[in-house]
């Protein structure tokens, strides 16, 4: 049973990574995780210089899922190149960067940075990310924004490039359109859903900032459909993410659509799910006489006559 997916000119073991945000720089847990077993890892998101985030309490749990607003935390682009790169390149894994920017010119800065290291085999440009002022949901629901980021990027790099789209728009897969006619190899759908919380005992929300990130096993349906959505409205690969806690999980994303999946929350609880995911689609695989994931992609059996999503596209 084949596992492997190529994308541009990167071939991933299987098709299950870690999401972004949920799985550090890949060095957090090397004793309890053998990553060389995931299709790849997607960093935290990178922006040029070290940022602090928001201010505590920046995580919240909520039925079946959490809000998060960490604000980009992260150590900027040259730390991790000189302190993180060097272990993941030896680590027998894809590493896909994942990029954040205020401007179209750190976008293009950090990219550039990256694709100078051999260990960085992609990226994924997040432009959906829901807790920070500049940048972030600003660019992800302008379209015409979205297609320049995407152009600019595209003409600095021959690595796979993936744009990750928010699912706080009306139409996702008008992002998705403009991602593939500017040269996007894959768009990654969806990030997380704008959510709140609150304490009604002080009547304060329950994070700083007041709204977050929902992610986690409630939003599972919610991404199903835009998966759906947008792997009918595009022909280049959509990578599914949102609420996969299990094989189950993930084999739905591929037949509503997904070429991919990533793990996102599940990691929290156990950072090997990846892992035991990648297993458990491929006995599934076997178990059905299918060679290929490729035979599950998009094989929903839908009806037509009540399918209301399909008059949008
Ligand atoms: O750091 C965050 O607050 C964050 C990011 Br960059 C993102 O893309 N999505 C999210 O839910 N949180």
């Amino acid at each position: 049973m084949k596992e492997s997916f190529i994308l541009r000119n990167v071939e991933f073991k299987n098709r299950i990574l870690v999401a972004s945000g949920t799985f550090g720089y890949g060095d957090e847990v090397p004793d309890l995780v053998d990553i060389s077993k995931l299709g790849g890892i997607v960093t935290k998101s990178l922006s040029m210089k070290p940022r602090d985030g928001n201010p505590n309490p920046r995580i919240a749990e909520t039925a079946s899922g959490m809000l998060n607003s960490i604000g980009l935390a992260n150590i900027g682009v040259h730390k991790f190149i000189n302190d993180k790169l060097p272990t993941l390149k030896i680590s027998g894994t894809i590493v896909i960067a994942n990029i954040a920017a205020s401007t179209v010119d750190e976008y293009c800065v950090v990219l550039e940075l990256l694709d100078a290291q051999v260990g960085v085999h992609g990226f994924e440009i997040n432009v959906s990310c829901p807790n920070v002022k500049e940048g972030g949901l600003s660019f992800g629901t302008d379209v015409k924004l979205v297609s320049f980021i995407t152009k600019e990027l595209r003409k600095r790099t021959e690595k796979p490039l993936i744009i990750k789209l928010t699912p706080n728009v009306t139409h996702i897969s008008d992002f998705a359109r403009a991602c593939e006619a500017e040269g996007a190899d894959a768009v990654s759908v969806i990030n997380t859903v704008i959510g709140m919380s609150v304490n009604i005992n002080t009547r304060k929300p329950k994070i700083a900032t007041t709204t977050g990130g929902l992610s986690g096993p409630a939003i599972k349906p919610i991404a199903l459909a835009k998966v759906y959505e947008t792997s009918n409205a595009v022909k280049i690969p959509v990578i599914g993410i949102g609420g996969i806690a299990s094989w189950e999980d993930a084999v739905e994303f591929f037949i509503v659509g997904a070429s991919m999946v990533q793990i996102g929350t599940a990691n929290f609880i156990n950072p090997a799910k990846g892992i035991s995911v990648a297993e458990g689609v491929k006995q599934y695989c076997k178990k059905n006489g299918l060679d290929s994931i490729d035979l599950l992609v998009k094989s929903l059996q839908t009806n037509k006559t009540i399918s209301i999503i399909d008059s949008w596209l």
